[in-house]
């Protein structure tokens, strides 16, 4: 008999975890609530389907546990300070994610974990890693975060050799068990600081990442931030032989990845750490080869060396690789100026790995800040701009901290949140922008204020391209 029958479980939240988890403990045997605070038609359909096969759903109140609850399971969006957990503490019933539940259930029996998080460049890591491993003839998916439920994963009857996990500070929070055979964080700076209250809590939910890593702890040998991946590392109980791998964008000493004369090279797998270093491909093999993202490619290699993957397969890999509409992606050239969309650059870090990429910027920004400040980003940036074209909510601050650190690059504050409106920035973008400039659309900012989402807002912004090149042709 399973463990789970009879087991009464409250699923905290009606969205893509919620659901995989409430399926696969309702097919186990358990009894099992949903219970999520939206009553919207689509959660109102999205509960039909659900009691469909079994299960109770509860609509509009997420504070209150329900009777005879045995655990919590929640999803990652729920904050800890959440009602509910304050509820279930003073029952004592434990609250745990949906990760925890995919290894508890299968734990590495379903395929070893390799998982990736980090503030920026999870998606993208996670998928170049998966590329690798595919490349390297293993059977392997990219899950977690990416927005394929772990859970649906570890059950499938479809056997894998290796998963390409990629794990959000909230799904580390919830996931205490969780060993992966190795993990990475890539990068670290303040970033959803209202879910996890202080930057030290979320860090340190970063670092559970590592955490009984069997082989590999593949840290950020470049960064500056404080606390630094190599601390996580450091802080981390690993089992024995396990090694921490750096990755740098530099000459690699032993037992790093990094770069020599544009081609990434590996002294950490390689029999002779001391000596020897395997060539495994091009900076050309990386797109787009911008610094940000030859990192996440070091990081994904490190991943899949320490899988013991060949070095033809991770140039493979990475050559098969096209990153995800939004992110760097190159427009169009008008008038000898290349028009950049990165809508995906929804906070102050992603947005400045954008701009460190190009010597001469017309920059779009602007949105909501989300409790963001801009003084250093503009700080580090301000050599690169030509100008600056805002919009948005929170444009404000970003004009201010323009004024304190870079007063002589021009700025256009677009006063219209209308549909016209990135059609205009683009325009006045133009505008200023001379020959050989990129127009970068890195907003530092999420889009909700002008957008229904990022997706939405880097469409606008390609239209808009199109639109000046078939009026300037
Ligand atoms: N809800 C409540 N009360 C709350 C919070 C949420 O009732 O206090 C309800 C909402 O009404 C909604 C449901 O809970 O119906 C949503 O739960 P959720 O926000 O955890 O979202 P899921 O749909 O389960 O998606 C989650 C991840 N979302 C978040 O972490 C916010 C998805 O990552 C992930 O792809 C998916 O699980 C599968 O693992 C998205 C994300 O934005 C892409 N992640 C953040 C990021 O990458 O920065 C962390």
């Amino acid at each position: 008999m399973s463990e789970w029958q009879g087991k009464n479980v409250t699923v905290a939240g009606l969205g893509v975890s919620g659901i995989s988890a409430a399926r696969a403990l309702a097919g186990l045997g358990a009894s099992v609530t949903v219970v999520d605070g939206g009553s919207s038609q689509a959660h109102r359909e999205r509960a039909a389907s659900l009691e469909g096969d079994g299960v109770s759903v509860r609509l509009g109140d997420a504070e209150t546990l329900p009777e005879g609850t045995d655990l919590v399971v929640t999803s990652p969006g729920w904050k800890p300070s959440s009602p509910l957990f304050a509820a279930a503490a003073e029952a004592g019933v434990d609250v745990v994610g949906d990760v925890e539940i995919a290894w508890r259930l299968r734990g590495p029996d379903a395929a070893p974990w390799l998982a990736i998080t980090g503030t920026n460049g999870k998606t993208t890591t996670t998928r170049m890693l998966a590329s690798i491993l595919e490349a390297a003839g293993l059977r392997t998916a990219a899950v977690g975060n990416i927005g394929t439920p772990i859970v649906d994963v570890v059950l499938s009857e479809e056997p894998y050799d290796v998963l390409a996990v990629e794990l959000s500070s909230y799904q580390l929070h919830w996931a205490p068990s969780l060993r992966a055979h190795s993990a990475a964080v890539l990068n670290l700076a303040p970033d959803h600081l209202d879910w996890h209250g202080s930057m030290e809590a979320y860090a340190a939910d970063k670092g559970r990442v590592y955490e009984g890593n069997h082989v590999a702890c593949v840290y950020n040998a470049d960064a500056s931030d404080k606390p630094s991946t190599e601390d996580l590392v450091r802080e981390a109980d690993v089992e024995e032989g396990c090694r921490a791998v750096g990755f740098t964008l530099n000459a690699p000493a032993p037992s790093q990845l990094g770069v020599v004369d544009g081609i990434l090279v590996d002294r950490a797998f390689v029999p002779d750490r001391q000596k020897q270093a395997q060539e495994l491909a091009e900076i050309s093999d990386v797109q787009p080869p911008a610094p940000h993202n030859i990192a996440n490619a070091l990081a994904a290699a490190a991943l899949a060396r320490a899988f013991g993957v060949q070095a033809t397969a991770v140039r493979d890999g990475l050559r098969a690789f096209r990153p995800d509409a939004h992110r760097i992606e190159h427009v169009a050239d008008v008038a000898e100026v290349a028009y950049v969309d990165d809508s995906k650059a929804t906070n102050t870090h992603a947005a400045e790995a954008s701009l460190a990429a190009y010597e001469s910027i017309v920059w779009i920004a602007g949105g909501l800040a989300k409790g963001a400040t801009f003084d250093e980003l503009v700080t580090k940036s301000a050599a690169r701009l030509r100008g600056a074209v805002l919009i948005g909510a929170d444009r404000e601050l970003i004009r201010e901290a323009l004024a304190r650190h870079a007063p002589e690059v021009p700025v256009v504050d677009l006063d219209r949140t209308d549909t016209g409106a990135m059609s205009e920035a683009v325009r006045r973008a133009a505008e200023l922008a001379r020959p050989g400039d990129t127009v970068l659309m890195a907003p530092a900012c999420a889009s909700m204020d002008m957008f229904t989402n990022y997706n939405k807002r880097g469409e606008a912004f390609a239209d808009a391209v199109r639109e000046l090149g078939s009026t300037s042709a």
